[in-house]
């Protein structure tokens, strides 16, 4: 009931309500006392408005605590993510700083990238041509090794043949004269003794060798030869020379001084022809022909000679 005023005794159960509206309304109440001695309080009951509006009151004051709160959390939140985006703010920039950095970094190093691909190129290009110098200088040492190799083998023929001369020279005495394997000796034409076919077996066997074996056309020919270097041809048969040759065994059966017998002989014509049977020794004399150049003769008639001794 709206603005009405009353008086209610308060019970035991209601002090405590009573009571706070008591000290929340003093100006609104007056105070009395029952007729038990107890304080009696009349209330001005204001109406479901006064409670409407105490109880707005409160809850705006809640809901203003609330707020402020909320506000001071928002605050307070607020100046964290402020902080915090200070703290990324920075961080950006220091990050964006550190891109540049990485950046120019990057730069460089493409830079540097680049002039390091040049210079591989060409140390390439400087390891190609060096490659192609190597094999140049290869074949060029190839070709000289093979013409060393060369040389070597012929300066070894040459030195063996030298010393093949030099040990045929060697071999040959003074006054021999050398024909393959072996040295001939041929006494003065104009001096010295003539000797029979004995005496200049002899004279050679001091020597170490013995008469002459003219057993090929080709010695025949190096004898003959050397004849007619001594001095010009006289056709007389005490210019001749004692060879190794003789049929005293059996006659007509001529062998030479190593038992060989005769194969092919070069006799002048119509000899060996054992005039009056007493010529069974061979000799030699210098004619124009010196395949048709020996003749038998009697053994102990006295002839120059020619020696022989193999090496
Ligand atoms: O006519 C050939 C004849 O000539 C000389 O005798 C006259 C030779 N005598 C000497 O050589 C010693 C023969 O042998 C030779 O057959
Ligand atoms: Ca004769």
């Amino acid at each position: 009931m709206k603005d009405s005023v009353a008086y209610t005794e308060n019970k035991p159960e209601d002090h405590a309500y009573n009571q706070l509206i008591s000290e929340d309304n003093n100006e609104l109440s007056t105070e009395g006392h029952n007729h038990h001695g107890h304080p009696e309080t009349r209330h001005k009951v204001n109406g479901p408005s006064t409670q409407t509006y105490r109880l707005t009151t409160a809850i705006l004051g809640i809901l203003c605590a609330v707020l402020m709160a909320t506000v001071i959390g928002l605050c307070v939140s607020y100046k964290g993510l402020s902080e915090e985006h200070i703290v990324l703010s920075q961080n950006s920039s220091e990050t964006n700083g550190n891109m540049e950095q990485l950046k120019a970094n990057h730069d460089l190093l493409t830079a540097a990238l680049m002039k390091l691909q040049r210079s591989f190129q060409e140390a390439v290009r400087a390891k190609d041509s060096m490659q192609l110098v190597r094999n140049r200088e290869r074949q060029g040492k190839e070709l000289l090794q093979r013409q060393k190799e060369a040389l070597v083998n012929e300066e070894t023929q040459l030195r063996t043949r030298i010393t093949a001369l030099e040990k045929s020279c060697e071999r040959c005495p003074v006054g021999w004269e050398l024909l393959r394997s072996s040295c001939y000796f041929f006494p003065p034409t104009e001096s010295g003794p003539k000797l029979s076919w004995h005496r200049s077996r002899e004279e050679c066997k001091k020597s170490g060798a013995d008469l002459a074996v003219i057993d090929s056309q080709e010695k025949q020919e190096f004898i003959s030869s050397i004849l007619a270097r001594m001095g010009p041809i006289y056709r007389s048969w005490q210019r001749g020379y004692w060879i190794g040759l003789r049929d005293v065994e059996t006659e007509g059966v001529w062998k030479w001084l190593n038992g060989t017998e005769l194969a092919k002989g070069f006799w002048f014509d119509r000899e060996p022809n054992d005039m009056y049977s007493a010529e069974d020794c061979a000799a030699t004399y210098a004619r124009e022909n010196p395949l048709k150049s020996w003749n038998d003769a009697p053994c102990d008639y006295s002839l120059k000679w020619i020696c022989e001794k193999k090496l």
